[in-house]
């Protein structure tokens, strides 16, 4: 799979244990394409994870989500868990509306995140993606893999998905940074 590289890479720079590098070996189907990206940030990984693993506020670091809300399957209490879907609307200026997305794991002791598109207006049919943390030992930070398979859509090419894809993940990554940077002063 692809995202396999990216794990590879990171694991050559962190410890990233074999059963979560697994995470990341997404198949692709004909029609299909994946990648991945990887993000260091020098934040404390317990930092990083607290803002990733808000499955119901990918606003707090994603800039292109306008807004975001449970939608259905949340647990007791109104609690994030497996199954349970947000709806999120997206700023103008993107080919793009609003998604539906399902948390599909949620591991906090291995800090992997992974959800699927289920829905919504836009042009990425199928979006799966898988984020892990990991901490790097040497300075006391952390280092961000995410990995994601997704359909190319009609009239485009597999290179211009992924570059669209790598685009907002990078950007989203170097918030997250940000964001983690700030909640870790
Ligand atoms: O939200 C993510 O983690 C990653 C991506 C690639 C999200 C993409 C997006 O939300 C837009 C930013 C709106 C772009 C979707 C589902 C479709 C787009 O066209």
């Amino acid at each position: 799979g692809c995202g396999w590289k990216a794990a590879a890479h990171a694991a050559s720079c962190v410890a990233v244990p074999a059963e979560v590098a697994r995470h990341h070996e997404h198949a692709a189907g004909a029609g299909q394409c994946c990648s991945a990206v990887v993000q260091a940030i020098e934040a404390p990984v317990d930092a990083v994870w607290a803002v990733v693993r808000r499955f119901d506020r990918p606003q707090a670091y994603k800039n292109f989500i306008r807004s975001c809300r449970l939608v259905d399957g949340d647990g007791d209490g109104g609690a994030v868990a497996v199954g349970s879907v947000r709806e999120v609307k997206v700023v103008s200026g993107l080919p793009a509306t609003s998604s539906r997305e399902r948390l599909e794991i949620l591991d906090d002791e291995r800090r992997v995140l992974s959800f699927r598109v289920v829905g919504g207006e836009h042009r990425l049919s199928n979006y799966r993606s898988v984020t892990t943390v990991h901490e790097t030992a040497a300075t006391g930070g952390a280092v961000v893999v995410e990995s994601y398979v997704v359909d190319v859509p009609p009239g485009n090419t597999a290179d211009e998905t992924r570059t669209f894809v790598d685009t907002i993940v990078r950007c989203n990554l170097q918030s997250l940074a940000r964001t983690a940077q700030q909640l870790a002063l």
